[in-house]
This record gives structure tokens, sequence and C-alpha cells, in this order.
């Protein structure tokens, strides 16, 4: 009996130490925290995170340090996701759309064409509708502080010039693993293939796909342009980053601590939107330099394009939630009207 509660004292004895110091364990330690990306340094949210490590370095006299991980060294988006509810990543910056496999509400923003200007996300993100989303995360042993942008998405491919609705038929295309990409590309005639990013440029390369959808700063950044002929301008959907904490850590940050890493992703977050819209606006520049030949859109075809994929809203208004999809839409016209 004794011994048991020898131990039972000894974990006691740690857990006050633990809890006395924060999360590194031992008294004026530093608190190291692990940050893992799928992008490039140089794509723009490389470039805020290491504005983010520089914040929480400033603010706390080095007393927390952010060690940052880019282009997947730590894996993709889901691996540094449970790495996080396994307590041995502290930060991820996702896509909202692979994390639908654990809240599934995420899926609204991968609904097509829903928002018309940048402006418009970021209002409903950091609205009441983006923070009862992310609200949803901490039973999964998550915590979302903020939202970054990872942009309007553009097709590319290695077959054919994408100008109408009807040129996306036979085309097999990666999409991210989200239900409504799949549903939607079926729809447009095309045979969609999920897999994670870290992935895509090697299924480029090799044929396995004939293309990709993502914004211009990540078709740039990640050189798809090498093993790709052709992009088109169909901005078909606005995906949102979602900045990702590991809860087990957050829960043994002190208040202060908390506060200061929220802050300093907020003020990084802002930084990234503004470089990643200047990186858009100049990667057509770039793209036009590289060779690969670029199709507009007409709004006639996009419109095609968007009658094709109505029935996909509409399963998906029931799937994620009639007032869910209804407050969406409600917070676009609101951010509309302003
Ligand atoms: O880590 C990079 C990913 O977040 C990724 O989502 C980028 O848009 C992307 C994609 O196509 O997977």
């Amino acid at each position: 009996m004794k011994r048991v509660w020898g131990s039972v004292c000894v974990v006691l004895c740690l857990a006050l130490v633990t809890a006395a110091c924060g999360t590194s364990g031992s008294a004026g330690e530093a608190i190291v925290i692990k940050a893992g990306i799928g992008l490039n340094e140089d794509h723009p949210q490389g470039q805020a995170l290491n504005r983010f490590k520089e914040i929480v370095e400033e603010k706390s006299g080095g007393r927390i340090q952010v060690r940052p991980y880019f282009s997947a060294q730590l894996g993709d988006d889901l691996k540094m996701t449970e790495a996080l509810q396994a307590g041995v990543q502290e930060v991820t910056i996702p896509s909202t759309s692979p994390l639908v496999g654990i809240v599934p509400e995420f899926g609204i923003f991968d609904l097509p064409f829903v928002f018309d200007e940048e402006e418009e996300a970021d209002a409903v993100l950091d609205g009441p509708l983006g923070q009862k989303i992310l609200d949803k995360l901490p039973e999964h042993g998550l915590v979302g502080l903020t939202y970054w942008e990872n942009g309007y998405r553009n097709l590319t491919n290695s077959r054919r010039p994408v100008k109408r609705a009807e040129d996306f038929r036979g085309l097999k295309i990666r999409t991210m693993q989200t239900d409504v990409h799949l549903d939607a590309f079926k729809a447009l005639g095309s045979n969609p293939t999920p897999m994670p990013f870290s992935e895509v440029f090697t299924a480029l390369e090799s044929g396995t796909v004939d293309g990709q959808e993502n914004p211009l700063a990540t078709i740039v950044s990640n050189k798809f342009y090498e093993v790709q002929e052709y992009l088109s301008l169909t901005e078909h959907v606005y995906t949102p980053f979602v900045f990702l904490v590991s809860k087990s850590f957050w829960d043994r940050l002190s208040p202060e601590d908390q506060q200061l890493i929220r802050e300093a992703a907020i003020e990084a977050g802002k930084y990234e939107r503004e470089l990643n819209r200047k990186a858009n606006a100049e990667a057509l520049e770039e793209l036009k330099k590289q060779g690969i030949k670029i199709n507009e859109v007409s709004p006639e075809e996009r419109e095609k394009m968007k009658q094709i994929i109505q029935p996909v809203i509409e399963k998906y208004r029931k799937k994620l939630g009639e007032d869910l999809v209804k407050e969406l839409f409600e917070e676009v016209e609101k951010a509309r009207n302003r």
C-alpha cells in the first residue's frame, strides 16, 4: 500500500511542477513549438509562419521558441494534424478541406462559387460562423486559433485547354480529400482522385493524374508549371487555412502565453492574407514566363459550371445541415452588402 501512495505522490508532484512551469516541465526552460506546414518556405504561408516565429519569440523574450518545418517535412496535412492530437507536434496550418473527416462542418468552405471577393471570405471566416466551426475542434484534441488564406483555386492540366464547362469531361483530376470536391468534379464529367498535397507533383509528373487545382501562388511555389501545360482561371472555390494547435499543449500553457500565441497567429495571419493576394496577383506573370498556356473562363461558362454543380450544393445543404448552409449564405450576403 505504501508503494502505491508513494507513486501517487510522485505523479502529483510532477503534475504540480509542470503546471507551475507551463509545458516545459521545468522552471525557466524554453517552451518549444514545433510548427509544420505542407507548403514551401517561399510560399506566403511559409513566410507568414516565419513571421509568427518572430512575433512569438520577440514577445516572449525567447522563452517560447518556434521551430518551423516546411514542405511536408513532418508529413502531410492529416499526419501532422494527427501528430497534434497525439501531442507530439504543437502547430500545423492545413487547408480546412482535409479536416472534414474530423469536423464535417468545414465542408461548407468546400462549396464552389460561394465567395465573390476575398474580403467576403475574411468577414465570414473571422465572424461568428467561422468561430462556431472552430469551437468544434477541442473535442478532437485540437484548438483552432484563426484562419489564414489559401485562396481561389484554379485548374491546371496536361491534356487540353479548359475554357468551357464540357472541357472537364474525362480529365483525371487530383483533388483534396473532401467529398464535396469529388462530387463537384464528377458532376463536371471529370474523374477526381483525392490525395495528400505532398504527392501531387509526382502524380502529375508520372501522369497518374492529368491535372490538379490550386491557387496561383501554390502553382508557382510548387513549380506545377514544370509538369502542366494548361492553366484555366476557373477560381471555382475559395479555400481557407486553419491555424491548429495541439490541445494537450495548449491546456498546459498559462493564460498569458495562450493570449500571446493567439495574438501572434492572428497578426501573422493578416500578414499572410496580404502576401497571398500580392503573390496571386504576380503569379500570372511568372506563369506566362514559364510558358504555361493560360485560358480565361467567360462569365457565361462559369455560370454553366455553377448550374452543373448546383445539385452538389443541394446534396451538401442536406449533408452539412440546412441551418449551417443557410447561415453561410446569409453571412456572405451580409458581407456583400456591407
Ligand atoms: O499543407 C498544404 C495543404 O494545406 C494544402 O491544402 C494545400 O490547397 C492545398 C492542396 O491542394 O492540398
